[in-house]
């Protein structure tokens, strides 16, 4: 097999920013597997239509299980809402078709055990998933990791993680299914800070082991699209702390209301001999601050992360030459590909996604409680 047919539920925000990346995977990583976009399912036949039209599908089902039947299709890259993860995912699984899943991986921690087996049972045929966070895919993020295991900061002490976004600040900001518990499982501590769990773990390499948090919604009900108001029964933000497995403390804030920014995924890994800063507003650098270094000169020093040398940046462009958000879908796409091509696993797994769901969760009982909460042999 040199091709794999690729059919993706959903056509929203996610739909388009991963056909993107199916669009330049091939081109740019020419990956040992060539994805063929073989058919986008979304529910009305007209919308559908006109998103695989324009993002560049070869035909459409209004009825996702379609997809399933299909032996042109090998993968299921789903980008719905979490209310439609785990049967899709479950369904395609057991269907024998690979599968790329938006984070969060689930709505609630049985689906997302539920997902778990699925993926453990396919895996025995040689059937691969995989979790959509992104941001482990942005070079300077892949080097920050990079750095810490090779001992750049020496023992990680503290990581202190922020995901900043403001389009919920004004309180007539218009309801939609991400306010929908039912629909989204979670506000802020889902969509968003599952972002920086990963994000944080990924980098230092650690687990999360307690978390003590709050969570808040600022602005109970909101103008709903066809007029009145509908309950918002999310949170608009989570705050929280924790242990690791490997002795750091950390510190996590997520939030939809935070003015003047939007889209701030900012973290600082602190080290025994150095730190580590990164900040998606400027996701070409990464700062490094080297304690050994002559206290006359040291000081945080700006990494360009744009030399073939760091991570996924030699399929790109000549050095300086920068990057944005979308290529962190075209890398995930070309990693996944290579690991179904190698029959190796690819990662974040639905396992990992499984342990940033008991976190979520975790963070959740804590702020019920007002107490910390354990994350004891959650991995
Ligand atoms: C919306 O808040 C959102 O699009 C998230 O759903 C994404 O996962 C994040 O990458 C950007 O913000």
């Amino acid at each position: 097999m040199t091709t794999v047919g690729v059919g993706m539920v959903g056509h929203a925000f996610m739909g388009r920013a991963h056909s993107q990346a199916w669009r330049s995977v091939g081109p740019f990583f020419g990956p040992p597997l060539t994805p063929v976009m073989t058919a986008l399912a979304g529910r009305s036949a007209e919308r559908a239509g006109a998103a695989a039209a324009s993002l560049g599908w070869a035909s459409v089902e209004t009825d996702w299980k379609e997809l399933l039947r299909r032996d042109d299709v090998q993968l299921v890259d789903i980008c719905t809402p979490g209310d439609g993860h785990a049967e899709i995912a479950v369904a395609a699984l057991d269907a024998g078709k690979h599968v790329l899943c938006e984070k969060p991986l689930a709505n609630s921690v049985a689906e997302a055990e539920a997902m778990v087996a699925a993926a453990e049972r396919a895996r025995e045929r040689g059937v691969r998933s995989m979790v959509g966070f992104n941001y482990r895919r942005v070079p300077a993020v892949a080097l920050a990791r990079r750095l810490v295991a090779e001992g750049r900061i020496g023992t990680v002490r503290h990581i202190r993680a922020q995901y900043l976004q403001d389009w919920l600040t004004d309180p007539e900001a218009p309801f939609n299914w991400r306010m929908d518990r039912d629909r989204a499982g979670s506000g802020a501590l889902g969509d968003i800070a599952s972002h920086i769990v990963d994000t944080a773990q990924f980098i230092t390499g650690h687990t999360l082991t307690a978390v003590s948090a709050a969570l808040e919604t600022f602005v109970p009900e909101r103008p709903a699209p066809g007029g009145g108001t509908a309950r918002v029964t999310v949170d608009d933000a989570a705050l929280f702390i924790g242990r690791t497995d490997g002795g750091a403390l950390a510190s996590f804030e997520a939030t939809r209301a935070a003015a003047g920014r939007k889209n701030a995924l900012r973290i600082e890994v602190s080290g025994s001999s150095g730190a580590l800063s990164f900040d998606l507003e400027s996701l070409n650098e990464l700062w490094l601050y080297d304690a050994a270094e002559d206290a006359a000169t040291a000081g945080f020093r700006r990494i360009v992360v744009t030399e073939p040398v760091h991570p996924y940046m030699g399929r790109w462009w000549p050095p300086g030459h920068v990057l944005g958000y979308e290529h962190t879908f075209t890398h995930q796409m070309a990693d996944l590909l290579t690991a179904i091509a190698d029959g190796t696993d690819p990662r974040p797994s639905f396992a990992d996604g499984l342990q940033i769901q008991r976190v979520l969760a975790a963070v959740a009982d804590s702020a019920a409680s007002r107490s910390w909460v354990d994350l004891e042999g959650s991995n």
